[in-house]
């Protein structure tokens, strides 16, 4: 079934839901891709993780740097544009994302739910302090350079992203609000998602369950299975901006 371009002109609470596909078309390699080259041997969940950094910490703060850098050259794509012109035109917008990168606050959205933290909030792997240092700003020499994490002023433990690996609690407070977003919109726009991280992708089912209509927009296909549920196939970049001439015009 089709969905109504009106639904989101009418929006009364609009969540926008995003993953890695939403920053692909900026070029920053999505989440499975993201170990081409010299990462192609590691299973992202085992490098995304706190055992990874405590084994070879220049390995895996290398990888974050290369990742952080890539982001640093990065433009926001029309997909980030049209989300933060969505929030101008709606009563009511809650933008909840599983990226890492800051692509949504530099296209202007406010109040992103990073649930997965961010690549621009490193922290001490000893005592959690926020590491206050200059991050430098220089392209990195190759990807998969190893690179020696800097030192945190209070304890001098090395500092590590301040992202959330696997096996790490989500932020408690952010879920919390994400969730209650989910259990109340009457829309919601999950955009450029695998769906595959738990407990992130329950996001889109809590909004189902109440009683909100889904819009996936991804160029794989996605199970539609609930009547309220829809897709719009194809890159974000474009789907998305169309949707809004569509909704608004
Ligand atoms: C926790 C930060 C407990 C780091 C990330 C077995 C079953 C179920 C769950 C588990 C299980 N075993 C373990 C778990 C739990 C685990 C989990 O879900 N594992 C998965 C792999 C099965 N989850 C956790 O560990 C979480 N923590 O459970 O803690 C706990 C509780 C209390 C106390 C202590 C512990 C933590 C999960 C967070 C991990 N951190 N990111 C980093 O970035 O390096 S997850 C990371 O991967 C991303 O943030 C993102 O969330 C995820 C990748 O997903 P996507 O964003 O969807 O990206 P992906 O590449 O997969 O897909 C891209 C999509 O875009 C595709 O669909 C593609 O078609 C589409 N696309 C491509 N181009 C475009 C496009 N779409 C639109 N336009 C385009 N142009
Ligand atoms: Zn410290």
């Amino acid at each position: 079934m089709e969905f109504d371009p009106q639904r989101l002109a009418r929006a009364r609470h609009l969540v926008v839901f995003t993953g890695a596909g939403v920053s692909a078309e900026s070029g920053i390699p999505t989440f499975r891709d993201a170990l081409s080259g010299l990462w192609e041997h590691f299973d992202p969940a085992r490098l995304a993780t706190p055992q990874a950094f405590r084994d070879d910490p220049t390995l895996v703060w290398g990888w974050y740097e290369w990742r952080r850098l890539q982001v640093r050259k990065a433009q926001p794509n029309p997909a980030h544009l049209a989300i933060a012109e969505l929030a101008r035109r709606l009563p009511r917008l809650t933008l909840i994302t599983q990226n890492v990168d800051d692509l949504h606050e530099r296209a202007g959205s406010l109040d992103v739910l990073h649930l997965h933290g961010s690549l621009h909030q490193p922290k001490c792997f000893a005592c959690n302090r926020p590491y206050k240092g200059a991050l430098p700003d220089v392209q990195m020499p190759q990807q998969g350079a190893r690179l020696e994490p800097p030192r945190c002023g209070g304890c001098n433990g090395k500092i590590r992203p301040g992202v959330v690996w696997f096996g790490e609690a989500l932020p408690q407070a952010i879920l919390k609000q994400a969730f209650k977003a989910a259990g109340e919109c009457d829309l919601l726009l999950s955009i450029g998602t695998s769906g595959l991280v738990q407990p992130a992708a329950q996001i889109p089912q809590l909004a189902l369950e109440q009683g909100a209509a889904v819009l996936h927009i991804n160029p794989q296909p996605q199970a539609c299975l609930a009547p309220a549920e829809y897709q719009l196939t194809g890159p974000a970049g474009q789907r998305l901006p169309e949707l809004l001439r569509q909704a608004f015009a």
